[in-house]
C-alpha cells in the first residue's frame, strides 16, 4: 500500500546544469555559512547549495545564501574606475592607474595643507580579513592618517567596547555548540529568526533533543519572540535596568556562584552596592517588566545547571550599549557562566567579517587585538611592518561617528569610503549629505557603482565582489572560513586587496615596505603576529588549506593543534594583568529622545530577513525583493484605528530631524506607541533617526527615537514609493 506523500509527484527542481561546485563561505552575514556555488560549462553562477559537511550549517543556507549565485552581475555592478573633477558633475570612464594616481595625489595635497589627520578612512564588515590587514598597514603605516575607523561603529562597537571592559580583550567567548548544552537561554534585542536563520536553526535543533527554556527580551513581538517560551517586552532602551535588577534578585536570594566570583572577578563590592538599588519594584517601573517576571527570569538563570545569553543591536545601539553588554557579562560572572559548555556571554555578530575587522584591521589600533596606547605594541609592529614606531599615533583616533562632525567642522577634508554605504545607513541623513558637501575630496571604493554615498565621491573605485577573490572571514563563534575564487571579476574591478596594494606603491615608505599580492600570504605574515605567550587571538596552527580542509576553524588554533578553539576563558582567567574579569557598577541614565505630545510614537528600527541592509545586493535579487519592495513601517492597529490609518496606506512620518513617507502594515507585532521600520530603504528611516551616542562605543542609538504620524496625499506617495523600487 502507498502512504500519503508517495502517491504525491516528487518536487522537481530545474536543472540548472551546474558543471562544477565551488567552495566560499557566504558572503551576508556573520553565520559563515559553508556554501558552494555551482557554475554551468561556460563557467557562469547558476545556483549554490549550503555544505554538508560543515559544522555551522550541516547543509542549510537562508533565503540570502540561496539566491547569492545572482548578485555577481546584479544591475549596479561597478565595472570601469571613474572621476569626476565636481560632485554631481558627469562621471569619466577613466583607467586604473588614473584613478589610482588621482586619489594618491589628493591624499597627499590635503595631508601637505591641512595635516595627516586631516584625511579620513571609513571602511567595513565585508571583505576579507587579509584585506583589513593590508588596509590597516597602508593606513597605519604608509598614508599615516589617525582618523581611520569603520561602519562597525554602528554594529559590533558596543559589543567590543563591553568586552574590553569585562574581560580585559575583545572576542566572543562562546560559540553554537553551546545550544546543545545549556539549560537557559536568555537573548536580548535580537531576531535571530530573521537575522541568523541558520543560528536560530542550530537552536531549533538543540531543543528538538532536549528542552530548555528560551526568554527573548524585545519591545517587538518578533518571530524570535513569538517562538519563545517568555518574551519580555521591554521598555526601550531600559536592558540595563533589567540586568541591574536580575543581579539584584541574584544576590539577594543567595544564588550567586561566590566561589567563581571570588576566583575570577574584581569589583564585586561596589557592584554589590550599585545592584542593590535596582530592586525589582523601583525597576519594573523603568524597564516595564513586572517584579514578579524580574523575580522568575533571575531564578530560573541562577539555578540552571548552565545559562546563556545572546545579543545583537537592541543592547548594542543604545545609548548604554557598551554598559548592556557589560551587564550581560555581570550577569553572567556573577553566575559563573562563562567559558563553560552551555554557560556564555555571546554576542552575535552582524556582517560577514565584523570579526575580522576587530582582529586584524588596526581600525582601533594595531593589528591583533594590539593597542596604539602600548608602546611595547608600537615597537613591536613598527619593527615588523618597517615602520618607525614614532610614525604610529599613541592612541586611538576618531571613531566613524566622531568622522562625520569632524568634516562637518573642517578638521576632516578628505575621506575614503569602503564598503560601506552611510548615506544610507547613519543616522539623520539629511545632515550626513550636508556634511559630505564639505569634502574637498572623495573616494568611493564599492562593488556596486549605485552604492547611494558614491553620489558625494569624486573617484569611484569597482571592487570585486566576496567570491570573485579569495580570503577569509572570521564569524560569530570565531570561526575563520575560507572564500576561493568561483568566477572572474567582473568587468575591469579589482579585488580591495589588489587596490590597497597598487595604492600603497604611490608612497615612497609604501615602496619600501611589503605588500604580498596573494592573500595566502598575507594571511601567513598575520600569523607571525598572532604567535605569543597567552595571546587569544592565535590562528598559527591554520593555513588556507587546513580551513577549506576544516570548513572553517575557531581561533585560537595554535602551532601543532589538530583542531581549534570552541570557548575562550573556560580556566576562569581572563585578559586583565592579574587575570581577573571586572564586575562593573552601571548605573542607569534616562537620556533618551522619548515620546512627547508633539512626537508620541517610538521609532524602532531593524531588519528583515529578505534584505540586507542598504539592499545593493538584496535589492536587485527578484526573490528577496519581491517579499518587500517599498519601505514600510509596522504600526499597532489600535493606534493606526484611533488616528484613522488603513492597513497599506501611505503616511508621513516626521521627527525633529526630518521626515519620510512609508507604507503601513498594521500588525500586533509592535506595541501601542511603537512603529517599527526596516533600515533598508534609501531616504527612509535614517532621515529621522537621531542616533544619540553610546559614551564609551560611540556607537549610535538607532532604535530610540521618537516620531509623530501624520496623513499624506496617497497618490504623490505612491509615486515616491515607485521610485525607491526603480532599481
Ligand atoms: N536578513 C538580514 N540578516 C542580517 C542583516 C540584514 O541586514 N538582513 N544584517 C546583519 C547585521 S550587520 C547585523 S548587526 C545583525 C542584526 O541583527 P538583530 O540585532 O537581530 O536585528 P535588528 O532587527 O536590527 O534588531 C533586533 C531587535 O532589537 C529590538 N530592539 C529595539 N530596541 C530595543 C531595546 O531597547 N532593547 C531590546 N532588548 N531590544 C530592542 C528590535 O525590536 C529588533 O527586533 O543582523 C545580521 N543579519
Ligand atoms: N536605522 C538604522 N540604521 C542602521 C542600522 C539599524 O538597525 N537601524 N544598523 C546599522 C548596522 S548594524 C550596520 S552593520 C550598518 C550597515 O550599513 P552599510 O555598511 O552602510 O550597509 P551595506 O549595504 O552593507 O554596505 C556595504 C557596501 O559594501 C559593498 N560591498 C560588498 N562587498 C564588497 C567588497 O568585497 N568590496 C567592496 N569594496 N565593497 C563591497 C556593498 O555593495 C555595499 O554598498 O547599518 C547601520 N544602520
Ligand atoms: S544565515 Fe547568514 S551566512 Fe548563512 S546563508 Fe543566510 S546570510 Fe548567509
Ligand atoms: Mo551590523
Amino acid at each position: 500500500m502507498l502512504f500519503g506523500r508517495k502517491k504525491k509527484n516528487p518536487i522537481k527542481i530545474a536543472d540548472k546544469g551546474v558543471a562544477e561546485w565551488k567552495y566560499a563561505t557566504c558572503g551576508y552575514c556573520s553565520v559563515g555559512c559553508a556554501i558552494e556555488v555551482g557554475v554551468n560549462k561556460d563557467g557562469e553562477p547558476v545556483t549554490t547549495r549550503g555544505v554538508g559537511s560543515a559544522d555551522v550549517n550541516r547543509g542549510k543556507l537562508c533565503i540570502k545564501g540561496l539566491t547569492e549565485a545572482q548578485i555577481f552581475k546584479a544591475s549596479g555592478r561597478g565595472a570601469e574606475p571613474r572621476v569626476r573633477s565636481k560632485i554631481f558633475e558627469d562621471w569619466q570612464e577613466t583607467s586604473w592607474d588614473t584613478a589610482l594616481d588621482k586619489t594618491a595625489e589628493e591624499f597627499k595635497r590635503i595631508q601637505a595643507k591641512y595635516g595627516r589627520d586631516s584625511v579620513a578612512v571609513v571602511s567595513t564588515g565585508q571583505i576579507f580579513t587579509e584585506e583589513f590587514y593590508t588596509l590597516g598597514k597602508l593606513v597605519r603605516g604608509v598614508i599615516g592618517t589617525n582618523n581611520y575607523d569603520g561602519n562597525t561603529t554602528l554594529c559590533m562597537a558596543s559589543a567590543v567596547s563591553g568586552y574590553k571592559r569585562s574581560f580585559g580583550s575583545d572576542g566572543p567567548p562562546g560559540c553554537y555548540g553551546d545550544f546543545e548544552h545549556t539549560d537557559c537561554l536568555l537573548a536580548f534585542g535580537s531576531n535571530l529568526t530573521e537575522q541568523h536563520p541558520i543560528i536560530y536553526w542550530r537552536l531549533k535543533e538543540a531543543l528538538e533533543k532536549r528542552k530548555f527554556p528560551v526568554i527573548v527580551v524585545d519591545p517587538r513581538v518578533t518571530m524570535f519572540a513569538q517562538f519563545a517560551d517568555m518574551h519580555l517586552p521591554i521598555t526601550p532602551g531600559t536592558d540595563l535596568v533589567l540586568l541591574n535588577a536580575l543581579a539584584h534578585v541574584i544576590l539577594d536570594e543567595g544564588l550567586q556562584d561566590e566561589e567563581y566570583i571570588k576566583r575570577s572577578c574584581n569589583g564585586y563590592e561596589d557592584f554589590k552596592e550599585l545592584v542593590a538599588q535596582y530592586d525589582p519594584v523601583t525597576a519594573s517601573k523603568i524597564c516595564g517588566i513586572d517584579e514578579d517576571t524580574i523575580r522568575n527570569v533571575a531564578r530560573l538563570y541562577a539555578n540552571a545547571g548552565a545559562a546563556m545569553s545572546i545579543w545583537t543591536m537592541g543592547i548594542n545601539q543604545s545609548t548604554h550599549g557598551s554598559d548592556g553588554v557589560c551587564a550581560i557579562n555581570n550577569l553572567n560572572l556573577i553566575t559563573g557562566n562563562i567559558g563553560k559548555p552551555g554557560g556564555t556571554s555571546l554576542s552575535i555578530t552582524g556582517q560577514c567579517n565584523a570579526m575580522g575587522t576587530r582582529e586584524w584591521s588596526s581600525c582601533s589600533g594595531l593589528p591583533g587585538y594590539r593597542a596604539l596606547e602600548n608602546p611595547a605594541h608600537r615597537e613591536e609592529i613598527g619593527k615588523f611592518w618597517g615602520v618607525d614606531p614614532e610614525f604610529f599615533p599613541k592612541k586611538r583616533g576618531l571613531f566613524q561617528t566622531d568622522i562625520f562632525p569632524a568634516i562637518e567642522t573642517g578638521q576632516i577634508k578628505a575621506l575614503w569610503i569602503i564598503a560601506t554605504n552611510p548615506l544610507t545607513s547613519m543616522p539623520n541623513s539629511a545632515r550626513i549629505r550636508k556634511t559630505m558637501e564639505k569634502l574637498e575630496f572623495c573616494v568611493v571604493q564599492d562593488s556596486y557603482e549605485d552604492v547611494e554615498t558614491a553620489q558625494y565621491a569624486h573617484v569611484y573605485l569597482p571592487a570585486s565582489i566576496w567570491a570573485e577573490k579569495t580570503g577569509c572571514f572570521t564569524n560569530t563563534e570565531r570561526r575563520v572560513n575560507l572564500t576561493r575564487p568561483i568566477v572572474k571579476p567582473y568587468g575591469n574591478s579589482k579585488p580591495d586587496q589588489w587596490i590597497f596594494n597598487q595604492l600603497a606603491k604611490r608612497w615612497e615608505q609604501g615602496q619600501k615596505m611589503n605588500f604580498p599580492e596573494e592573500t595566502s600570504d598575507v594571511f601567513e605574515e598575520m600569523k607571525l603576529l598572532s604567535k605569543g605567550e597567552g595571546r587569544t587571538l592565535d590562528i598559527t596552527g591554520m593555513s588556507h588549506e587546513i580551513i577549506e580542509k576544516k570548513r572553517g576553524v575557531q581561533w585560537p588554533m595554535r602551532e601543532g593543534d589538530e583542531e581549534g578553539t570552541p570557548r575562550l576563558y573556560t580556566d576562569g582567567v581572563f585578559q586583565f594583568p592579574d587575570g581577573k574579569a571586572k564586575l562593573l557598577s552601571l548605573p542607569y541614565v534616562e537620556n533618551n529622545e522619548l515620546p512627547d505630545d508633539d512626537y508620541p510614537f517610538w521609532l524602532n528600527s531593524g531588519r528583515v530577513v529578505e534584505h540586507f541592509h542598504t539592499r545593493t545586493r538584496t535589492g536587485k535579487v527578484g526573490n528577496c525583493n519581491k517579499f518587500s519592495p517599498t519601505p514600510y513601517m509596522e504600526m499597532n492597529p489600535d493606534a493606526a484605528e484611533e488616528l484613522g490609518i488603513e492597513h497599506m496606506s501611505y503616511v508621513r512620518l516626521v521627527s525633529r530631524r526630518g521626515d519620510a513617507v512609508v507604507m503601513v502594515q498594521l500588525t500586533q507585532r509592535v506595541p501601542y506607541n511603537m512603529v517599527f521600520i526596516p533600515f533598508h530603504f534609501h531616504d527612509c528611516v535614517n532621515r529621522l533617526s537621531l542616533g544619540l551616542l553610546d559614551p564609551h562605543s560611540r556607537q549610535p542609538a538607532f532604535k530610540q527615537c521618537s516620531v509623530r504620524i501624520e496623513y499624506t496625499d496617497q497618490k504623490e506617495a505612491a509615486r515616491l514609493n515607485a521610485e525607491m523600487r526603480a532599481f
